[in-house]
């Protein structure tokens, strides 16, 4: 285990990767970061409480009143923007599944060092805040701009590289996304776990580009490479491997357990007869086409309710006959795109994209 100092000095890099128990380390970040309540997957906007947490350093305390947004470096025009002034531009509300990449991550044998999701980092909130590209066009990004820089207030160290937190999107990306400037969730004013007082989100991708805390924003003329960037949401196939970036959330859905749970191992108790099984599913931008519910082998389709919005999980629903015995219940979707669900995951070195089907054991005496 490096030292304190060795941490931000000597680049020690992660502890190699392990298989089983858990390290400390591992169980902070998992104090620190939290994931939905599954039960929650019952309504269509999570509880402003229950939506998943993470942030990598420390939340930043930035005071409302003062705070100013900067259109700075890379621009021909530029400027900046109080609170109230973002307010009083035209305002959109939007319900949007925001996603960790890392979701899934803790199944991962050996895995990769970083916070051990199981399946809850989703939520599905209704943002509120102005699209970016009209003050993109204002601010009039230089000649020979390639990328638009998003830097949040929070700063720390990762392979003992300094960093802020900060992510970037093409113009040609800006242009076609509804990327928006958010000061609300759900019908109030940021908590400050979630990107007090402005953030990005940036609908249909996985949550790495919605930048919390959102304190510039930049053009640059050659490829962005921070650390954020560049150096981690990649998929690789192992640790040498410059990989393919993260982008768009791919097709997946989850069920609220049914019956009533075990303390410890969460497994279900179910009594027999009829039981309603419910569950969301979401695709990024991509609609949802199909969910199919497993007993075991046997596959049935879910009746699929419309989506609260194109960027919104969509409820599903179906009657399940429980019989006594032990039981694995699983679901998968499929996207329009005719992507569906893998029953066994396919990892990547880091853990990123998991999206096998949900499973669920249940006991029905
Ligand atoms: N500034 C900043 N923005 C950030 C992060 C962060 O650590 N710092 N974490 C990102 C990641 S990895 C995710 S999944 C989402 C989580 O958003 P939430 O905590 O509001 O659910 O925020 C993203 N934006
Ligand atoms: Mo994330």
């Amino acid at each position: 285990m490096a030292s304190i100092t060795q941490t931000f000095t000597d680049n020690p890099g992660k502890p190699a990767t392990v298989d089983g128990v858990y390290s400390e380390q591992e169980v902070r970040l998992a104090n620190r970061n939290s994931g939905i309540i599954l039960e929650t997957l019952r309504h269509d906007i999570t509880p402003t409480g229950a939506h998943y947490l993470l942030t990598h350093f420390d939340v930043p305390q930035i005071d409302a009143r003062t705070y100013r947004l900067s259109f700075g470096a890379g621009f021909e025009a530029p400027f900046d923007l109080s609170l109230d002034e973002i307010r009083a531009l035209p305002q959109v509300t939007m319900p949007v599944t925001l996603e960790c990449a890392g979701n899934g991550r803790a199944r991962v044998s050996p895995r990769s060092h970083s916070m051990p999701w199981s399946v809850e980092a989703v939520g599905t909130s209704e943002w509120t805040g102005t699209p970016l590209a009209p003050l993109i066009e204002r601010a009039r990004p230089k000649g020979g701009t390639v990328d638009i820089v998003f830097t949040g207030a929070d700063e720390g160290f990762d392979n003992g590289v300094r960093h802020f937190f900060g992510r970037s999107l093409s113009l040609e990306r800006i242009a076609e996304m509804d990327v928006l400037l958010v000061h609300q969730m759900n019908g109030a004013p940021l908590l400050p776990q979630h990107g007090a007082p402005l953030r990005i989100i940036v609908p249909g991708w996985y949550g790495m580009a919605s930048v919390k805390w959102l304190s510039r924003i930049e053009a640059v003329d050659t490829p962005y490479d921070g650390f954020q960037q560049v150096q981690t949401y990649r998929y690789r196939d192992h640790a040498d491997d410059p990989g393919r970036p993260v982008t768009s959330i791919r097709v997946k859905s989850l069920m609220v357990p049914p019956g009533i749970p075990d303390w410890v191992t969460r497994l279900r108790y179910v009594e027999p007869g009829p039981v309603e099984i419910v569950g969301r599913a979401w695709a990024g931008k991509v609609p949802v086409a199909k969910v199919e519910f497993g007993v075991g082998d046997s596959w049935s389709d879910a009746k699929l309710a419309p989506a609260p919005g194109p960027y919104a999980w969509s409820r599903w629903s179906v009657t399940w006959q429980a019989t006594p015995g032990e039981h694995l219940l699983r679901c998968r979707a499929t996207d329009a795109e005719g992507n569906t669900q893998p029953l066994e995951q396919r990892w990547d070195a880091s853990g990123f994209g998991n999206n096998a089907a949900h499973s669920v054991g249940v006991y029905v005496p």
